[in-house]
């Protein structure tokens, strides 16, 4: 069985005969093993020895859906070259062929695996195994079936939720909505598999057709009202997508048609939302996401292995460092929590119990769980007990002095294979390890390098992990499969001020500070660039949730290095000035309810505006504002973000292109339905980017039109056409 190849395997036990999906690592529907399973079934019913099949799935797991590869391949087609004519026979013929079938579930059945599973006649799972229809993840809907199985087998409102969360539930939980029949340990598995087969084919138990039954459905009436509300979350959650929608009309139509006219239903709705450019952008996300993991001259090393991690010392228990604690106790990681004295310490303590007591209210881990992983951090105001550590993370606040003596104190406190990692947001590493032995290239700098989180560290998904030139691939190895176990997606990106994240953020902000210098309302633009463009939140909302005190902090390392292609305006001082920090002051561009922490635009901002707008002169004193369209200020805001992004790229800052739309995605919010930053942009086109950056310098004047300057990275792209997202060429690599 250790076959790579996609094919279904057969074998005969005692009557039943048992058909095996194969295709490593997780048994993905390629179409050949489609083929291949359909050949098999008909096999099973033409062979008179059996009496039932068992459909089961190698490496242990069942299966993981239709093979997204295919969704890139461009020899097969739309929607992955996907042939209903055997897809639909082979549901039918499990569910309705000659003899009963029965699914022996582990690991995960998702998307078109569990739709198969929900074909047929009833279903035996271990626990612990993942269910889902993910497919909306994909931009794609459920097309083997799933949009009228799933509702039938566990209840409308149900499936629906499952659907369109994308989000799988556990065997056990499957157990309790009638999604499988029963959960047995793995080595039970296909004898419990075998034994239902059996009892279903001698008439002892009952043969069911989830297609066609209508016992766990509501009234039509009721049926239609949960199918309104479900359509209106969705568009709340995935504003105004398409495909959500067409995922709820296939359903529909099962509910008001019955299921078989459903299932015709979903293979329109399937074909129309698999050439929306949704679905592209979203599968290429897939992929880049999984890549990031694999670096080069790290991961390929022949030999070289992961070293375990199993204490962490993190310095500084404040925002930051305690949910980077609380990250790593979530994973089992243990952690010596430093702080500089015991107040500090038992704040840094109190906010680590506090992330997990609101996991455990949110039903994600039992009282007793948060209570281990409590029990996994010990406290310390100085460095005797570092030499426990496998790894530092520093997360004190960012301070070059303070950093600067800190990496001198660990280099003699920490064993000499201890990893010595930075938390900073932009600093560059080299310079936070300056003072240690040798400097940047003393004894301990290949075990140096930038550990970032984003806030909060437990929940934010991204770690860039920032390489010196001189960091070891053992290091950068280590830290990646640290990465892995306390579930983050990992992007390693070369050492500059801002690294990767933080370079395309600050023309986030400072465009929408010149906007706002123009004279444009800063609320439209949050609308803007929140509702229109569908940013988790526009720049002005996100400087009162970070605070306009990092702001300024951060920025000013950005003027620093890019002195030529900054914006640097009065109006984030102003807002220090007056104590308008964001949200931890209750004021900032926005004020908050002291209850319930909502925002709302606040009037007394408008004295700072005008302040601004005064010094920064770019309007006559009483001149209207430059007349902007929504569109434009989308562009004003994101082409600049968009050239930042190409010289990090063409700086070699990052290792593929693909690596800044993760990044982008995942750690700026920057939307997945348009593939990332660098994908997006390729959409727009760098010749239209390069016009317009022009035309914005132009209307800045020449004083500020360094900030629009386009890279030659993208001029280059906009002369020649190549893709942005093809990357330098290697040699040119900056
Ligand atoms: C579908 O089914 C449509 C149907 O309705 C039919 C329509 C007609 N195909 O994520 P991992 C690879 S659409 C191909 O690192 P984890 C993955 O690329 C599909 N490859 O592990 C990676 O490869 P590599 C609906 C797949 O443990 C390796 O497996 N299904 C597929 O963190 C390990 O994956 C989904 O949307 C696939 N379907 O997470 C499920 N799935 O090692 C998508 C995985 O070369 N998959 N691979 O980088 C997932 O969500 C996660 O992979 C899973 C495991 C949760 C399964």
């Amino acid at each position: 069985m250790a076959s790579k190849k996609p094919e279904a395997f057969y074998r005969v036990e005692d009557g039943i005969a048992i058909i095996t999906l194969n295709y490593p690592p997780l048994n993905a529907l390629h179409p050949l093993l489609l083929r291949s399973l359909f050949d098999q079934l008909r096999r099973a019913h033409s062979d008179p020895t059996v009496q039932a099949v068992v459909l089961t799935g190698a490496n242990n797991n069942f299966c993981a859906g239709f093979d997204i590869n295919q969704f890139q391949n461009p020899d097969a087609g739309a929607g992955g070259g996907i042939d209903n004519t055997i897809n639909d026979s082979i549901c039918e013929v499990l569910e309705g062929g000659a003899k009963p079938t029965v699914a022996a579930i582990q690991g995960v059945a998702l998307g078109g695996g569990l739709e198969v599973a929900m074909g047929c006649n009833a279903r035996i799972a271990t626990p612990g195994t993942r269910l889902g229809l993910p497919e909306l993840q994909l931009g794609i809907i459920p097309g083997f079936g799933g949009t009228q199985r799933l509702p039938r087998l566990v209840g409308l409102a149900k499936a629906a939720e499952m659907m369109l969360t994308s989000t799988p539930i556990k065997a056990e939980a499957g157990l309790k909505l009638g999604l499988v029949d029963a959960v047995v340990p793995a080595e039970q598995l296909l004898p419990a598999a075998r034994a239902l087969a059996r009892d279903i084919a001698a008439g002892r138990k009952p043969r069911l057709y989830s297609l066609t039954r209508t016992d766990k459905l509501p009234a039509l009436g009721e049926a239609l009202a949960t199918i309104e509300m479900a359509r209106a979350e969705a568009n709340r959650r995935a504003r105004g997508l398409r495909h959500p929608q067409l995922c709820l009309d296939a359903i529909q139509a099962g509910i008001e048609r019955g299921g078989a006219a459903g299932l015709a239903a979903e293979g329109a709705a399937f074909a129309a939302a698999a050439s929306l450019p949704t679905h592209k952008a979203l599968v290429h996300i897939f992929f880049a996401q999984r890549s990031t993991k694999k670096v080069k001259g790290v991961t390929d090393v022949p030999g070289l292995k992961p070293r375990p991690i199993r204490c962490v010392a993190v310095l500084g228990g404040g925002l930051m460092g305690s949910g980077i604690a609380t990250a790593l106790v979530l994973a089992g990681v243990e952690v010596i929590l430093k702080e500089v004295n015991q107040g500090f310490l038992d704040a840094g303590m109190g906010r680590i119990k506090a992330n997990l007591q609101s996991r455990v209210k949110k039903g994600a881990m039992t009282s007793e769980a948060a209570a281990k992983a409590l029990s996994l951090v010990t406290g310390a105001l100085d460095y005797s007990g570092f030499g426990a550590a496998d790894m530092v993370i520093e997360a004190v606040i960012e301070d070059i002095g303070l950093k600067q003596r800190i990496f001198a104190d660990l280099e003699k406190s920490c064993r000499p294979d201890c990893i010595l990692s930075t938390n900073t947001s932009t600093i560059d590493i080299d310079l936070v390890g300056a003072k240690m032995q040798g400097g940047p290239t003393g004894p301990a700098a290949s075990r140096l390098l930038g550990a970032h989180f984003f806030s909060p560290a437990h929940v934010m998904p991204l770690l860039e992990i920032v390489r010196t030139s001189r960091t070891s691939p053992q290091v950068l190895l280590d830290t990646l499969a640290l990465s892995s176990r306390i579930k983050k997606t990992p992007v390693v990106v070369g050492n500059c001020t801002g690294f990767a994240v933080n370079r395309v953020f600050f023309p986030y902000t400072m465009s929408a500070v010149l906007l706002a210098d123009l004279g444009l309302d800063p609320y439209r633009i949050d609308t803007v660039v929140a509702g229109k463009f569908g940013m988790p939140m526009g720049p002005f909302r996100l400087n009162d949730l970070v605070g306009s005190d990092i702001g300024l902090h951060v920025g000013a390392n950005f003027v620093t290095s890019f002195p030529e292609r900054v914006y640097v305006s009065r109006l984030i001082p102003l807002l220090n000035e007056a104590k308008r920090l964001g949200e931890k002051t209750g004021k900032g561009f926005y004020k908050f309810d002291s209850k319930t922490r909502k925002a709302s635009p606040d009037p007394e901002l408008a004295p700072l505006l005008a302040e601004s707008r005064k010094a920064a002169g770019l309007v006559q004193p009483g001149a209207k504002p430059p007349a902007l369209t929504d569109a434009d200020i989308l562009d004003f805001i994101f082409f600049p973000v968009v050239n930042e992004g190409c010289r990090v790229v063409a700086e070699g800052i990052v290792d593929k292109a693909a690596d800044m739309d993760v990044a982008s995605v995942m750690a700026m919010g920057f939307p997945a339905v348009k593939g990332g930053l660098i994908f997006w942009a390729d959409l727009v086109g760098a010749q239209r980017i390069v016009a317009r950056l022009r035309q914005f310098a132009a209307m800045v004047g020449p004083t500020h039109a360094g900030f629009f300057k386009p890279c030659e990275y993208l001029v280059a792209a906009a002369e020649s056409g190549r893709k942005l997202s093809a990357g330098p060429p290697a040699a040119a690599k900056l």
